[in-house]
Parts: C-alpha cells; structure tokens; sequence
C-alpha cells in the first residue's frame, strides 16, 4: 500500500498564530487565560491548552470580572466585542487576519447603505461573527446563502447597491456556482477585490485534487466541527474516493484499508502535525510506505502577533 500524503497539508498561519497568542498569554499572566469558543476547532490543540492552563467558554459570561480574555480564531461579533470592552476585560484577538479583512469589507460595505449577501454554514462561529459585523443603522441588511437554490431566491433592495463577501474556509468550487448565480441575477453586484476563502483553503483543496486522481482512500485528518477539514473530506468523496474524517489514528477501521494500493492522508488547518505523523506510523504498521504527494505549493504566509505581545518578545 502506498500512503501519499498531501503537500500541503495542516496548520494555516491563522492556526499557528492563534495557538502562540494563547501560549504567550499564559506566559505574560500566568494561569487561568480564557479563551471564547475552541480557539481553533481540534481536541488535541484544546487539551494541550487547557493542560497549560487555558479554560474554554461558550459565551462571555462566564468570564470573571478582570479576566484576560482571547477570541478565537474564527472571530467575533462587534456585539461581544462591545461587551468586552464595557466590561473593560483585557482582551487579546486571535481572529485569523483574513477573517478581520471580511469584517472590514462587511463593514465598509454596511457603511455605504449597502446589503451584503454572505456565502457560507448557518451556525458556524466565523459566519455568526461575520454576519454580526454589519450595521444595520445605514439601512441595508446582510442576508445568509447557503447553497445554489437561496441565490435563485434571494431577494434584495436594490440590485445596484448590493456587495457579496464569503466564508473562508468554503469548497471553492460550490462557492463558484452560488456566486455565479448571484452574478447573473445581480450584474452590479459588487464583489471584495481578493477572495474571500483563504490561501490554506484553496491550496489544501487542490491538493486533495491531485491526490485524489490516484488513492482509493482518502484520510482525512480533522474534526467533525471544522469546516475547512470536512469540506477535504467531501471534496475527496465528490472526486470518487472513499474518503473519512478522523479525529486521530484510533479511529481508523482496518476495513476501510482492505484492498486498498493508495491511501491519501490530508489534513484540515486546524489539524497538528502530530497527528498526521500518528496516522502515518499507524498505516505503515499496516505495510505502508509513504510518499509526499499532492501540489507542493510552499506556504509562506506568516501573521504578527498582536503589537502588545510582540514587545514582549524576549
Ligand atoms: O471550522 P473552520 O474550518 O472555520 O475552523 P478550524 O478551526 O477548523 O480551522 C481554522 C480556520 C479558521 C479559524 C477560520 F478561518
Ligand atoms: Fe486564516 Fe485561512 Fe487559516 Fe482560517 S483557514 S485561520 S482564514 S489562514
């Protein structure tokens, strides 16, 4: 069997900055550093936190007065974040940077009385914060579209102020088709000048595009509640793999591997590399032997830490 692990694969530079904001925060103040939401969405980067003394919340609330605060990757609401400050929490944002440039183009975009339609998952943390973004007090509204059929019928108040902005972390290609629709029944409608769905997104999809040419099986690293990792595993599957999302090599079943000559492992963004390494060693227990495979696109991109932790750098 051969195992073809896909380049690139794992942590984007949103994951790897949002984990250290939590590590150096701990560092600078010590024990216990609330973090709202999973600060990214995977269990083994949670315990590892939580083991250093990060304690996880749903909601504000449950943070005490004169707490050091973080928000997760995926972003806020301007609601909670007004909350944080009138409750004058100390507060350290580790919303992924092109998620705040979504937040600004929603807000620029409320700001000229404009409606914005939002291609992305009712429910998921990064569109409640996106979609909490806009102002209504300029008289236009932002309006969720999930699929193909809500750009057939969606209406709005005038087709010539009228902006679409999009989740990052979105197939590429089921977003092609709803922003397609969305052109051809609103010509005017204005789009952001760079995508929305993210360099991480893209790239590991089109790697799980090449890879997918070859494996009967796709593996794919990440969890159940993490968008960009699920929308691999579909995307494996639509390209006639049998493809699986795992949280790690436990779950793996000997009978997926059964007849199997390739196996393709990817992983999600949110997903750690100890991880991928755990299922690799597991697979070539099973007589693997393993390849690098997929695009080899070199991902250079690397954010700041926010400016008050940077000066603490040693
Ligand atoms: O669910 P998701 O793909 O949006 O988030 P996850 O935490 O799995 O991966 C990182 C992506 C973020 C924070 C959205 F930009
Ligand atoms: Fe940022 Fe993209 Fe990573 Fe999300 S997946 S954290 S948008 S780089």
């Amino acid at each position: 069997m051969e195992i073809l692990l896909a380049k690139p694969r794992g942590f984007c530079a949103g994951v790897d900055r949002a984990i250290e904001i939590v590590e150096r925060a701990l560092d600078m103040f010590g024990a216990p550093i609330y973090v709202r939401h999973e600060v990214v969405h995977n269990r083994r980067v949670v315990d590892d936190l939580r083991e250093k003394g990060a304690v996880f919340v749903e909601e504000l609330d449950a943070v005490p007065d004169d707490a050091t605060v973080i928000f997760s990757a995926h972003g806020v609401s301007q609601a909670v974040e007004d909350e944080a400050n009138r409750r004058g929490l100390h507060v350290f944002d580790a919303t992924c940077p092109l998620v705040t440039k979504v937040h600004m183009e929603v807000n620029r975009y409320a700001r000229q009385g404009c409606d914005v339609l939002l291609i992305g998952h009712d429910g998921h943390p990064e569109v409640e914060g996106t979609m909490g973004r806009f102002d209504t007090s300029y008289g236009g509204q932002i309006r969720l579209i999930e699929t193909v059929a809500d750009a057939e019928q969606v209406e709005v108040n005038d087709p010539e102020k009228l902006a679409v902005v999009t989740q990052t972390t979105l197939s590429v290609d089921d977003t092609t088709d709803i922003a397609e629709k969305l052109r051809e029944r609103f010509p005017a409608m204005a789009t952001p000048k760079k995508e929305d769905i993210c360099y991480a997104t893209t790239n590991r999809q089109e790697a799980v595009k090449s890879l997918a040419r070859q494996a009967e099986v796709m593996l794919v690293v990440g969890a159940a509640n993490s968008s960009n990792s699920n929308r691999l595993r579909e995307l494996a599957e639509k390209l006639g793999c049998r493809a699986y999302l795992i949280n790690d090599a436990a779950e793996i079943e000997p009978d997926w591997l059964r007849d199997t000559a390739h196996v393709g492992v990817t992983a999600g963004a949110s997903a750690p590399e100890s991880l991928v390494q755990e299922v690799i060693q597991r697979l070539e227990k099973e007589g693997g032997r393993t390849q690098e495979a997929g695009t080899g696109v070199e991902e250079k991109v690397v954010f700041h830490l926010p400016r008050a932790m940077r000066a603490a750098t040693p």
